[in-house]
């Protein structure tokens, strides 16, 4: 049986007891992370999907679009506040810098792909993360939410992506700096997005192990 992320995220991250208390940690220090792991703009950092999606159909991208939750979960589980909001890898994003960073483009690449099926090729603005991760609070966010929030905008966004006609994906948005993009090519973009933070997440368990070996 496939387990919802839901299920997953409350067997996996024993929530608020295991993400600590009410700390509040300051983000004077944001400064340090701006060049990870984007170059900005966003674009130019989401270009190369590390995955070989083009190649998959679009059943089976959805089903791929879907299933990223999954793994972003599982490359959180069992991790403490500490752990969370720790950089320990120098000038590098904390864990819940990353995550809040997913869960922030989530809802940007839902309305994107929104606007390019039911507008005329609609202008389509783009973020730069590094200003997003600097202004909006990463070390304040909840992670299990932030896990949630990725999780249901994808459902939402697979459900209606389920009913599209092929052709369709060929509906074409502009991107106010990379130009006309694809429904096709938003999804791609958005589907490998978080196969494409796994490894820094992963480089930073691995380092904070390693501090604690010491
Ligand atoms: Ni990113």
């Amino acid at each position: 049986m496939i387990m919802s992320v839901t299920q997953l995220i409350s067997k996996q991250i024993p929530g608020r007891a295991c993400l600590g208390g009410e700390e509040s940690h300051s983000l004077a220090d944001a400064s340090k992370a701006r060049d990870d792991p984007h170059p900005s703009p966003l674009m130019q950092h989401h270009q190369e999907p590390l995955m070989n999606l083009s190649e998959l159909n679009i059943s089976d991208l959805i089903t791929e679009y879907l299933h990223g939750p999954q793994l972003l979960c599982e490359a959180v589980a069992g991790m403490t506040k500490d752990e969370a909001v720790a950089r320990p890898i120098s000038g590098k994003w904390s864990t819940l810098e990353v995550v809040a960073h997913l869960a922030d483009f989530e809802p940007v690449y839902a309305d994107r792909m929104k606007r390019t099926l039911a507008e005329n090729e609609p202008t389509l603005f783009g973020g730069d993360p590094d200003k997003f991760a600097a202004r909006l609070a990463y070390h304040d966010r909840n992670l299990e939410s932030e896990l949630k929030l990725i999780d249901i905008v994808r459902q939402q966004m697979a459900t209606i992506l389920r009913t599209v006609p092929a052709a369709d994906f060929e509906r074409v948005g502009r991107h106010s700096e990379a130009g006309p993009l694809t429904l096709r090519t938003f999804l791609e973009r958005i589907t490998g997005h978080i196969p494409h933070h796994l490894p820094f997440i992963a480089e930073k368990r691995r380092a904070l192990t390693e501090t604690l070996s010491r």
